[in-house]
């Protein structure tokens, strides 16, 4: 992972009795620990990272749940149709229409130890296919599912950053 810009942790972020909580228009809202998505089906695979700044990670590998098995836990209702998924940096947040949450994944592991908070540990948001960096949410902690589409802040932080 050499030559990548370093972003600090933020002091908000720890790892201590982590759960990943999803709530919102769910039937069952519920908080998953690191025990409960050990024991969920999980997948490796590897891709390139890319970053709106100009610089790219080739290859990395990474062990996951997706977020579509966790979803089918908690039961949205008819009426969901977007996620915003937050983080434990303060107002950091993302919003997603619903059919692209649930082919994300959440990065547990990467390169066969458990995911550095430096990379976004212990959960980060993979989504799949064509995205914009900031949508790669590290230290996520909760994801709230509503039927209209939320307010995010992800976008505008981290053009702000680079501007
Ligand atoms: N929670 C959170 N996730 C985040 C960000 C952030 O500030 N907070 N920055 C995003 C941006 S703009 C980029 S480029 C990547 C940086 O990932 P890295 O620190 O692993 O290089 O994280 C993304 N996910
Ligand atoms: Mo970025």
């Amino acid at each position: 992972m050499d030559g990548l810009p370093r972003y600090d942790v933020p002091d908000e972020v720890t790892t201590d009795d982590w759960a990943l909580t999803i709530r919102g228009s769910v039937r069952r809202p519920r908080a998953f620990d690191a025990a409960d998505l050990a024991a969920l089906p999980n997948e490796t695979f590897a891709e390139d990272f890319d970053c709106e700044a100009g610089w790219t990670a080739a290859g990395l590998s990474w062990r996951d749940v997706r977020v579509a098995d966790l979803l089918e836990r908690v039961e949205p209702t008819p009426e969901s149709q977007y996620a915003l998924v937050h983080a434990m940096d303060g107002e950091y947040a993302c919003a997603f229409p619903l059919e692209r949450i649930e082919s994300a994944v959440l990065a547990l592991e990467l390169d066969g130890e458990p995911l550095p908070t430096e990379h976004g540990g212990p959960a980060r948001l993979i989504p799949t296919g064509d995205g914009d960096c900031w949508e790669s949410v590290k230290w996520v902690d909760s994801i709230a599912i509503t039927a209209e589409p939320p307010a995010d802040t992800a976008r505008e932080i981290a053009l702000g950053r680079i501007e």
